[in-house]
């Protein structure tokens, strides 16, 4: 049984025991009920709720949502707990969160280990805190730190709680002991049932709730759930508490019923599964790494040297002069102090994690890593020379490892006499902030290095997708059909602003037109200059950035692209310059310009990366629909509310998803549209790509 109920002296010890994270699934509501009326019966004084394993509840569960609800509700089991006439001691170790938090609450009493925090994440899942949170965390903490807590997601240390008055004691040593001490002193003191939701309303400033609501419109553009949650502590200002629940109980609801919901909590479970390789045992022995060299210290050597400096590992950050290596460094030291500043980290953990990397020009000093990242310019013959030097310096079992963003990993292993040793980690810009980690599976990567690299990802806070080898991997090249369409729509008839305003109303963090200035216009046209006239393909698709980089126009970093940058600011807008370019472009290559509206746009952006999506599932480069959606949501801006691409396909439905696509086919070009023959097969059997992906 997952809650054992025992009386220990005149205290009833209530412990929940549900690995992994004693979420609140039906039999552990059944047994807290079973223990809380126990309680009533006995000859208890007062009661102590605790949890074995690494964490007290940890939500509700997850994996029950979107099943009919089984009796007892948690809302309703949690005003059975805070009825309790004996008074309730929650005892709280790990993470405290969501439903969990929430039976914290409805308890009289809360106590915490100094490491403990607590949290109401469930505006990650698309939800509100359906179990009384949002009524019972205004009365204890006030309206604005119940709205912060509830819209941010973000977990509170014990001590911040305490402050807000959401924990009663900070206990040390053995928090069971430390729970029937607390509970004893309240039977001593004759300190009875103590109830938050008798607590008087909270007073608030009316016009909070609307500049809530104004904020986050634009933070959380597009979403439903954060509006709800500002509703709900409205109400909690000025309702009776059972009408508050009332209120957070339709919206919960609402909000479970919801495709935004459905989207984020598919999105919970792939960031999950992705780590999953089912031909690699779980228990497959990792490689020790606590030395690591990167190769390369421009934008993206200097932000990876990062992320293992803040990993707590020693790096050896090579470039190929000191000055080249003083620019790197600087970059790093700029990034750190940012940091400070924006209250990151303090000035000393600033300073103790910079002086992890130390800079060097000499490869010899790679010699003992235990694993070298090479970031060095898109350029397959620099790329190969490097590994070839790498075989001959570094020790036996040293993991090497490329970011390339495009290469073929298998022609770099292919230069060393140690294949199986070498694997892609492919970073996304900037490489100390974005979570997402390409982790690029070569022919010959050992399981080993595969296993040890999906293990160091979670080390360093990324969200890992295996990913196998071929142009562009599975964002990049997924990335190409979605730009190709936007450069397209560009020439045809629309504007950078109207494309990106399409892509940006639908959820896209950023407009495509924004993005290829952010990474600069002159890395396409360069990478173009290698290729023949026919490798380039469609000059449509690319003649008018070609124009722009002509022009000197390259992108935020040069002040003007797609759109012009203010150098402070760098707040963008449309010139007329760049729309002459788009006109000129379009007379040279004899294209008759129209309307295109945003339904199209955004039909053809995103189906591009459905469709080609699709063919890197069926070509086994992603092991599962549910990678790529982690993908997109974590490297390309997607919104998570959709789910990402794959998911997205299943909401509009492949019927839907098949008809544009083959519409498009035969309106615009045959070649860029054929339909994946995944989808086809999955329109033909009349299955989801979520039942064709499970039954695998
Ligand atoms: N329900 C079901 N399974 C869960 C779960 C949950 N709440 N949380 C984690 N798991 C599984 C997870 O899928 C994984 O499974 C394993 O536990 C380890 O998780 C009414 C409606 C607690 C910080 O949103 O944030 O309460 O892959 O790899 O990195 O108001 O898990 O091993 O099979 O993430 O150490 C609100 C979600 C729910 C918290 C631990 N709570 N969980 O992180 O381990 S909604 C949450 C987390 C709610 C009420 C509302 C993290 C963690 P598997 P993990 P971790």
């Amino acid at each position: 049984m997952p809650v054992k109920y025992e009386l220990l002296d005149d205290v009833g010890v209530v412990t929940i025991s549900s690995p992994p994270v004693n979420a609140l699934s039906h039999a552990v509501r059944a047994g807290i009920q079973s223990a809380i009326r126990q309680a009533q019966a006995d000859d208890s004084k007062a009661v102590v709720i605790l949890c074995a394993g690494r964490t007290f509840v940890a939500g509700a569960d997850i994996k029950e949502f979107g099943k009919p609800p089984m009796d007892p509700w948690l809302p309703e089991l949690l005003n059975e707990v805070e009825a309790s006439s004996k008074p309730v001691v929650a005892a709280i170790h790990g993470t405290a969160l969501g439903g969990g938090l929430e039976l914290a609450l409805a308890s009289h009493y809360r106590i915490a280990l100094p490491s403990a925090k607590v949290g109401l994440p469930e505006v990650k899942l698309g939800l509100l805190p359906g179990a009384g949170g949002t009524q019972r965390l205004p009365r204890l903490a006030g309206a604005i730190a119940a709205l912060d807590l509830m819209t941010s997601g973000v977990p509170m240390a014990a001590e911040a709680a305490q402050t807000q008055g959401l924990i009663d004691a900070i206990v040390e040593g053995d928090l069971t002991d430390a729970a029937l001490s607390f509970a004893k002193k309240l039977i001593a003191d004759g300190a009875g049932p103590r109830c938050s939701s008798e607590l008087p309303a909270p007073e608030a400033d009316p016009s909070i709730f609307a500049e809530y609501r104004r904020t986050l419109a634009k933070r959380a553009r597009g979403q439903i759930a954060p509006q709800k949650i500002i509703d709900c502590v409205e109400a909690s200002t000025s309702l009776p508490f059972p009408d508050g629940l009332q209120k957070e109980r339709e919206h919960f609801m609402e909000l479970m019923a919801g495709a935004q919901s459905a989207g984020m909590r598919h999105v919970f479970f792939a960031e999950r599964e992705a780590r999953k390789v089912p031909d690699i045992a779980k228990d497959t022995p990792t490689r020790d790494i606590k030395k690591v060299g990167v190769i390369g210290a421009g934008t993206m050597g200097s932000g990876i040297a990062m992320n293992f400096a803040n990993a707590g590992l020693d790096v050896s950050l090579l470039e190929v002069n000191d000055d080249a290596l003083g620019r790197g460094l600087e970059t790093i030291a700029k990034n750190y102090a940012g940091g400070v500043k924006r209250g990151k980290m303090t000035q000393e953990q600033a300073v103790a994690t910079r002086n992890r990397i130390v800079g060097t020009t000499n490869y010899e000093k790679l010699a003992d890593a235990d694993l070298v990242v090479e970031a060095v310019f898109e350029n397959l013959s620099l790329k190969q020379d490097i590994f070839e030097r790498l075989d001959e310096i570094c020790k036996p079992g040293a993991i090497l490892a490329t970011n390339t963003s495009y290469q073929d990993v298998n022609k770099i292993a292919a230069v060393t006499r140690r294949p199986e040793d070498v694997i892609g980690l492919h970073f996304f810009s900037p490489a100390h902030i974005m979570k997402l980690l390409e982790i690029v599976r070569a022919d010959s990567t050992a399981d080993d290095v595969l296993a040890t690299c999906l293990s160091l990802a979670k080390k360093i806070r990324k969200v890992a997708v295996v990913a196998g080898v071929c142009y562009g991997f599975i964002g990049n090249r997924m990335l190409q059909h979605y730009g190709r369409e936007a450069q397209l729509c560009l020439i045809e008839g629309s504007t950078p602003d109207a494309i990106d305003t399409a892509l940006q109303q639908w959820g896209m963090a950023m407009g495509p037109m924004r993005v290829f200035d952010l990474a600069g216009l002159d890395v396409g046209y360069k990478a173009r200059q290698g290729l023949s006239v026919e490798e380039r393909g469609d000059p449509k698709a690319y003649r008018i950035a070609d124009a722009l980089v002509e022009m000197g126009r390259l992108g935020q970093k040069s002040g003007a692209g797609f759109y012009t940058y203010d150098a402070e600011s760098r707040d963008y807008k449309v010139d007329d310059e760049s729309i002459a370019v788009i006109e000129r472009e379009a007379e040279v290559l004899g294209v008759v310009r129209r309307e295109i509206d945003a339904g199209e746009i955004v039909d053809r952006l995103i189906f591009a990366l459905i469709n080609e999506g699709m063919k890197i599932v069926e070509e086994g480069i992603a092991q599962r629909p549910s990678d790529i959606d982690v993908v997109y949501i974590y490297g390309y801006g997607f919104p998570a509310y959709r789910g990402g691409p794959m998911h997205y396909a299943d909401t509009v439905g492949l019927v839907e998803v098949y008809k544009r696509i083959c519409g498009f086919r035969d309106s615009l070009d045959e070649d860029n549209w054929s339909p994946a023959p995944l989808l086809k097969k999955l329109v033909d059997e009349k299955t989801t790509l979520a039942e064709w992906a499970a039954a695998r």
